[in-house]
């Protein structure tokens, strides 16, 4: 069968088809740094899978779980239902959470999170008896997922355009990117925590009194991995306590590590109500999500009659028993190999070679935070998005999966990276680079 023929059946996901269908990437098998493409080349994963696998790929203690867990109980419900699993996965998840977040609602990808956060803090408003606050601000640039809730909180508009007019009284806050001070800032760039105080804007325009939460990530990464300045988030958060809504943070890629703390609510010592998980948390073995609430959040639900459901939401594979066994098995390599600390620890050396970079060919920014890492490109005129289109398949090519978004080049290794790992990175990253007319 041709090429053609035997990859038509699957529609494949923010992909252009014909084009890949036409030249196919295929990844076959994995291990620790490495993907091994389908002609046995070693690829170097510079981005975690799709920020998923920040243990390493091919970690026998998580196979050995779930196979363990399919075989002695595959599938049990938890509406009205329960198994030990997903009481244990929770707990252990509250255990690494910061203080006062001891509740866990399980979902099945970033998307479903992100919708169930959203929901969460609707209903918590109107269990307080404070129905006015229905309104949602998300960010220019924020990415969410694809539901509908987290593409009109998202600030993406190729992912909005064709699909409708969304969620109703949704705003957005500007973005924090592009102030010309913060080109080629290490960490936390220095201007712009002012832009926190849009909110205040939007609730002078829409009053604050209707506004029922913000969502933003922490660090935005689909859209170009986005750095949030120095202080903003801090000032984010006074300002929703000023405006009395939610604040909830998305680390759906933040989340398990990243930044070197098991959360960036930790690492920037900023405290949201509710906040997203998922990828990385069974190590992208199973499909999972999870939203954590503050204990004030979820109270809020437990006041009326015992014998009724608090809140109507959830998904037939919320808690699934070989998802809970995939996320103890993860939690416990991050803790048995300290991944967290691990990547703080490497995140000097990851900063200092990917600023390397700043002379390598087309580059016009880099950006870093954690184990996170972003090469902007100058687009080629007329043709945006081609010019990283490009690095990316020279990349791979060469031997290291990179991650593109744009003309933006962005990086999220595995924790386990080595120095070495990171110098082939930069290396392969500077000659593919050097080919791109
Ligand atoms: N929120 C955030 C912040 C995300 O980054 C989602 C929600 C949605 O998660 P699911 O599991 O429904 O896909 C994401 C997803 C990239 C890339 O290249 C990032 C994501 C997905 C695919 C690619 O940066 N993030």
């Amino acid at each position: 069968m041709t090429n053609a023929g035997r990859l038509d059946a699957f529609w494949m996901p923010f992909t252009a088809n014909r084009q890949f269908k036409a030249a196919p990437r295929m990844l076959v098998s994995a291990k620790g740094m490495f993907y091994r493409s389908d002609d046995g080349r070693e690829v170097l994963d510079g981005t975690a899978g799709l920020w998923t696998v920040n243990a390493g790929h091919g970690r026998a203690q998580i196979a050995q779980a779930v196979g363990r867990q399919l075989a002695e109980l595959d599938y049990a419900p938890t509406f009205q239902m329960g198994h030990p699993l997903a009481f244990d996965f929770a707990r252990a998840l509250t255990d690494i959470a910061p203080g006062g977040f001891d509740h866990v609602f399980f979902a099945n990808s970033g998307s479903e999170s992100v919708e169930t956060a959203l929901k969460i803090a609707l209903a918590y408003h109107q269990a307080r008896g404070d129905a006015r606050r229905t309104r949602l601000i998300g960010r220019a640039r924020g990415y969410h997922g694809t539901n509908f809730g987290g593409i009109s909180v998202g600030g993406i508009l190729n992912n909005r355009r064709v699909f409708g007019p969304g969620l109703p009284g949704v705003d957005h806050l500007p973005h924090t990117h592009g102030r010309p001070a913060n080109r080629f800032a290490r960490g936390l760039p220095p201007e712009g925590a002012d832009l926190a105080d849009a909110l205040d804007d939007l609730a002078a325009l829409h009053g604050g009194e209707t506004i029922a939460a913000v969502i933003v990530e922490p660090v935005a990464g689909s859209t170009g991995v986005l750095i949030p300045p120095k202080g903003y988030l801090e000032r984010l958060r006074a300002a929703c306590d000023r405006i009395g809504c939610l604040l909830i943070f998305d680390e759906v890629i933040t989340g398990f590590g990243r930044l070197g703390t098991p959360f960036a609510a930790e690492w920037f010592v900023v405290k949201p109500d509710l906040f997203t998980a998922a990828k990385a948390i069974t190590n992208g073995a199973i499909p999972m999500g999870a939203v954590f609430a503050q204990n004030h959040v979820h109270d809020a639900f437990m006041a009326g009659p015992e014998n009724l459901i608090e809140l109507f939401h959830g998904y037939t594979c919320s808690g699934h028993p070989a998802a809970c066994a995939a996320g103890l098995a993860t939690l416990e390599i991050y803790r048995s190999e300290d991944l967290f600390a691990r990547a703080g620890a490497m995140s000097g050396p990851w900063e200092a070679a990917l600023h390397g970079l700043a002379d390598a060919r087309h580059v016009v920014d880099i950006r870093n935070l954690g184990l996170i890492g972003g090469i902007e490109l100058d687009p080629r005129p007329g043709a945006p998005g081609a010019r990283g289109y490009e690095a990316f398949v020279r990349c791979f090519e060469a031997g290291a999966l990179v991650r593109v978004t744009g003309d933006i080049i962005a990086l999220s290794p595995p924790l386990i990276i080595e120095e070495g790992h990171i110098d082939r990175l930069m290396q392969t990253i500077r000659e593919a680079l050097a080919g791109v007319a």
